[in-house]
């Protein structure tokens, strides 16, 4: 208590005297010295980076353990239910800060530190990012994590512990490279490897009919999945949940002694790799279909570990009597998009196959376990997997899809009869989970070779389904997206206006099926990292003018706020914090690119992962305008009608995605021009900032003034870095897309510059430009001449600028209608 007043004071003055945390920094630098010398990563000599960075880590490890530990012991204790949350990616970044800021020890650990010769700031810049997520995907569920945590929700994480995170990007002169980002090098201080909690994970082999129509999946490929458990530390509490995360190895009993002995080490080498090479890198699509085994594997071994892990819970914390009819009121599985759906099917076999279960029971179970996030409307994102590809490696699994398919079937016919054939053809086609597949059942399923005759004669009554002959050029497929909502109990996107095009569009069958099943959640960001942390200048301001530090855990209170807008103490004290940020971006710009910026110039940013519909390209077409404009002008004039602007651009293409690699290379050539431009000088700097990431991210939105989301409307689920900007005092332009549709609502009108089409006129766009009605911007035909007259150097613009024609040959004739958009970007104010 007396820590906390200290820090309750310090806070609201704003002026937190490092002499407050002597007591504990004491104890502290004993703890890190004891580390440095006792947990031996690194030679004994010398007290430096990295090895500094480690024994600090590992110093505040101790405290997560034993919250980690008390946390754990009273859920088992009070058997409550808990929610876990599946998901193929977290986005971690750093923890280090993140991890003291929550236990309240910053200002210990800064002052101890210092007595050891440290500064924090550097010593938490050793820390590699933990990347284990592509975009906005991973790092939601990273962010959950923290509010779970915060909250104190009885919730953990699932997911994979991959080798090697999302690639390194470099900017050569020829646009993006990728390098390999082995983060575990060093060793990762915050994972607490469990010898003691593995499961057997199984591939390929076949399944076998019992005598009492039991079935059993044998042979194949045996491996190992073993648990790494991450501590996650809420803010101001003592509830420390976990992040558990799956690593592959060989199945102990697998590896060919004899084989090994016998000199054949290749052979014995070769199941250790196999299974292994499993959890080796993270996929680094982000909306992108890939359909590779490797993947289908990855996926099935986070499902499966942790569905096994979850029941094995189930049944220790039941006791003597196990009742699984309770199951769906001791545990909730979220499925992070389609990415998990594996999860029901092997949930149904576990039930079935090793607990003993009909197929009634547990279906039934599961439908009320299990729930779906859609994360993407894109249909070249939406998962679909071969059946023969899932035969071979998931035999047992594509049986029970197919009872899912064919339970799903009985439920579209009883709902709309087969009097309407042309309605029930049209509704199976949209809504049944194979695809291209025959519905007609071949043989009786084992549930019901069991039924008495009478009990046949019940189900045959239901009229067979209208044959849609399987085309057998056509490959067959199963669409995971309607296995999710087929089997979950709920199904949310995650913005208002993308739940909405969720019900009415994408899945718009389903949603007359079963309309208690869809919810919107919009997504959020944890306000510890996205301000508390990352904007300590900024933190300070809110606290001392809305008097409490209140607004960490509830963001409502920021709306104080409002009341001191027009206070001119408020405002240059906003400013000044701005200022300072800016001026940190600018040493980091400098150190990474060479290039000088001016931090009293307005900061334009874009940062997202590079995609057409994201449209990096409508906004560096922009710049290129702007840019022309200035070269038109006399100086005075530009001087008179230009504010100085940097606009910065940060983000990864996926490694084949040819079209957005072309775009980084064509804003950094662009870049290359204007920036060293002597007319220009400071009124227009265009920036690519290399490798961005969490951390990069956790420094750009401080020091940003205007942020770009500009997506195609209809297109962006939700974007998240739109809230952080918004938090973090900076203006935002944008569509009415994703969740810049509420962020608008709650900054108000004049607070967000809007522009484009509305999501609703999109399509009717699209047929008029590819039936070439449209007539373009002049302005935008004069950007792309000048593109193609070869000012920004000797690279091939063509397939950029055809992209966005309606040429054929490049691209989808302006698909993500950036010519449309164009026209009502006004990029030449005048001053004032
Ligand atoms: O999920 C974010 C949203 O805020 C973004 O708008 C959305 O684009 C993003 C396949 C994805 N959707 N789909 C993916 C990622 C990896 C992958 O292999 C799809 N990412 C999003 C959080 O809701």
């Amino acid at each position: 208590d007396q820590k906390q007043d200290l820090k309750d004071e310090a806070q609201v003055t704003g002026e937190a005297s490092l002499d407050t945390f002597a007591p504990y920094s004491a104890s502290i630098a004993s703890s890190i010295k004891y580390h440095a010398e006792f947990t031996p990563s690194f030679s004994p000599d010398r007290f430096e980076l990295p090895k500094a960075f480690y024994a600090t880590a590992q110093s505040i490890r101790d405290s997560l353990i034993i919250n980690w530990n008390a946390t754990y012991d009273y859920y088992e204790k009070i058997n409550v239910k808990q929610a876990y949350y599946l998901s193929m990616e977290y986005l971690q970044g750093r923890a280090l800060l993140n991890v003291i800021g929550n236990l309240e020890l910053t200002g210990a650990y800064a002052e101890a530190l210092k007595k050891l010769g440290h500064n924090l700031e550097d010593i938490a810049r050793e820390e590699p990012d933990a990347a284990l997520g592509n975009g906005g995907l991973g790092r939601l569920a990273s962010c959950f994590l923290d509010s779970l945590a915060t909250l104190n929700y009885p919730a953990w994480g699932y997911g994979l512990r991959y080798k090697y995170g999302l690639f390194k990007q470099h900017i050569t002169k020829d646009g993006q490279e990728e390098v390999a980002e082995n983060w575990l090098e060093m060793g990762n201080p915050w994972e607490l490897m469990r010898n003691d909690v593995s499961y057997p994970v199984k591939f390929y082999g076949e399944v076998i009919s019992g005598p009492e129509g039991t079935k059993e999946w044998v042979g194949g490929e045996d491996i190992t999945a073993v648990a790494y458990d991450v501590p996650i530390p809420g803010y101001r509490t003592k509830t420390t949940i976990n992040l558990r995360l799956w690593s592959t190895k060989v199945a102990p009993e697998k590896f060919d002694l004899s084989a090994f002995n016998a000199g054949d080490h290749a052979k014995a080498y070769l199941a250790m790799k196999n299974a292994e090479k499993i959890c080796y890198i993270l996929y680094p699509g982000d909306e992108s279909l890939e359909g590779k085994t490797l993947r289908l594997k990855q996926q099935y071994t986070l499902c499966s570990a942790s569905l096994q892990d979850i029941i094995a819970r189930y049944e220790r914390r039941s006791g003597e009597s196990v009742n699984w009819e309770h199951f769906p009121e001791k545990v909730a599985v979220q499925m992070n998009d389609t990415h998990p759906t594996l999860c029901i099917p092997e949930m149904i076999r576990i039930l079935i196959d090793v607990k003993g279960l009909n197929w009634g029971q547990a279906w039934n179970i599961t439908q009320r376990t299990v729930a779906y996030t859609n994360h993407t409307v894109l249909p070249e994102a939406l998962e679909k997997w071969s059946l023969e590809l899932m035969q071979e490696l998931l035999p047992r699994h594509v049986e029970i899809i197919r009872m899912i398919d064919e339970e799903l079937i009985q439920t579209i016919i009883a709902e709309y009869g087969t009097e309407d054939l042309d309605l029930l053809q049209e509704k199976l086609k949209q809504m049944r989970i194979l695809d291209n597949i025959d519905c007609l059942k071949t043989e009786p399923t084992a549930e019901e070779d069991q039924l008495e005759e009478e009990d046949m004669e019940e189900i045959n009554e239901v009229p067979l389904p209208p044959i849609i002959e399987p085309n057998p050029k056509l490959p067959k497929m199963i669409r995971m997206a309607n296995l999710c909502v087929a089997g979950g109990y709920a199904v949310n996107g995650v913005a208002e206006i993308h739940s909405e095009i969720v019900k009415n569009e994408v899945f718009n069958e389903f949603y007359q099926l079963w309309p208690e099943k869809f919810q919107n959640k919009t997504n959020g960001v944890t306000p510890r990292r996205w301000i508390r942390f990352c904007n300590p200048d900024l933190s300070k301001i809110i606290t001392k003018w809305t008097a409490s530090e209140d607004w960490v855990v509830n963001t409502e209170k920021l709306a104080t706020l409002r009341k001191f807008a027009d206070n001119k103490d408020l405002q240059s004290e906003w400013r000044e914090a701005k200022r300072r940020n800016k001026v940190k971006v600018a040493s980091f710009l400098r150190e990474k690119t060479g290039y000088i910026i001016n931090p009293d110039s307005m900061f334009d940013v874009q940062i997202k992962r590079i995609h057409e519909y994201k449209r990096q390209l409508l906004n560096i077409m922009g710049i290129v305008y702007r840019y022309k404009k200035m070269k038109e002008m006399s100086h005075e004039e530009r001087i008179a009608s230009f504010v100085p602007r940097v606009c910065m651009f940060g983000g990864k293409a996926f490694a084949t995605y040819v079209q957005a690699k072309r775009i980084v290379k064509f804003i950094t050539d662009v870049g290359n021009i204007v920036n060293h431009d002597p007319e220009i000088g400071d009124l227009l700097k265009v920036v690519f900032v290399p490798d961005y990431n969490v951390s990069v991210a956790e420094m750009l939105i401080p020091g940003s003034e205007l942020s770009q989301h500009i997506s195609t409307a209809g297109m962006e689920a939700s974007g998240t870095s739109n809230m952080k900007f918004a938090m973090n005092g900076c203006i935002l332009i944008g569509t009415l897309d994703g969740a810049n549709v509420e962020i608008r609502q709650e900054v108000g009108q004049d607070n967000f510059f809007l522009f484009g089409a509305e999501a609703h006129e999109i399509a009717g766009l699209r047929k008029q430009r590819a039936e070439g009605k449209f007539v373009p911007d002049p302005r935008f035909e004069e950007v792309k001449t000048y593109v193609r007259t070869g000012v920004f150097g000797p690279y091939n613009y063509e397939e950029v600028m055809g992209s966005l024609e309606g040429n054929e040959g490049y691209g989808r004739a302006d698909y993500f209608l950036v010519g449309k958009d164009f026209s009502e970007l006004h990029r030449v104010p005048r001053k004032g």
